[in-house]
């Protein structure tokens, strides 16, 4: 029997932690319809009659401030369909070889154009420090979807290649600038690429890869998801799963989105 050779994004994920498609992905009645969506439950209207789960911005909040809803697939169909969509679970198994890919958290991000006044930056981070809910191994990972074009001057995400082989460091934050704090392990270097992409277009990164994005110099919001993601080799960490990993029993929050 033949061993398949692996893809050349899949050899560019497991090799830098992070693959950025740079061609529109997602059909455009598919993103302008999920852009539609963003607004409605930034508006606080939910045409499912379900809100997203408790989130840093809510509502009525500063529109100057970098925008966070958790779970919003639960309050609008649209972005439900993009978050589900086929070709980003055909995408995400090719990158990893992985045999079923589960959607199991979303975060909703609009950055504003700048504000001098209000944070609207991402700090650098590892979404693994967020996840204790899951057993160590577990293979997690994001897809970062952007909806609006994002270029160098809108913020856009920058990741640190080879740092997912780095470890958990525990260093590092969301929602603020550490990155003068993290330290590099001995021999290794911190570089950064910057993930440009249309409407459509998508970057998958690696649960330990370090990444972060700047404040947005453009004159128009930067629109995202990020979509979480976990293939069949990971296991959340409780019996019943809790906290971020809470729904994973039911798909109609959290989609199985490739199967074979
Ligand atoms: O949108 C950003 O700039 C950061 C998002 C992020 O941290 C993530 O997708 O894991």
């Amino acid at each position: 029997m033949t061993t398949p050779t692996k893809s050349s994004s899949r050899l560019q994920y497991e090799n830098d932690g992070f693959y950025i498609h740079a061609d529109s992905l997602l059909p455009e009645a598919t993103v302008n319809a999920a852009v539609a969506g963003m607004d409605a439950v930034r508006a606080g209207e939910y045409d499912t009659g379900v809100p997203p789960q408790p989130s840093p911005w809510n509502p009525g909040d500063d529109p100057g401030k970098l925008c966070k809803i958790e779970m919003p697939q639960l309050a609008n169909r649209a972005i439900m369909d993009l978050i589900s969509h086929p070709a980003l679970g055909a995408l995400a198994a090719e990158i990893t070889g992985a045999s079923m890919v589960q959607v199991w958290w979303v975060q909703l991000l609009y950055k504003p154009p700048v504000d001098e006044n209000k944070n609207t930056i991402v700090g650098y981070h590892q979404d693994r420090q967020y996840w204790n809910v899951w057993d160590d191994g577990s293979e997690l990972f994001t897809a970062w979807v952007a909806l609006s074009d994002v270029r160098e001057e809108s913020g856009p995400m920058n990741f640190v290649p080879g740092s997912h082989r780095w470890g958990l460091l525990n260093q590092g934050d969301f929602f603020q600038d550490k990155k003068g704090e993290i330290q590099v392990p001995e021999g290794e270097e911190w570089n950064e690429v910057t993930a440009v992409l249309p409407p459509g277009g998508v970057s998958f990164h690696h649960c330990l890869t370090f990444h972060g994005s700047g404040p947005n110099y453009s004159s128009e919001p930067r629109r995202s998801f990020a979509i979480h993601m976990r293939t069949d080799k990971s296991k959340p960490r409780h019996d019943p799963p809790e906290g971020l990993s809470r729904f994973i029993h039911d798909p109609a929050y959290c989609p199985i989105i490739f199967e074979k």
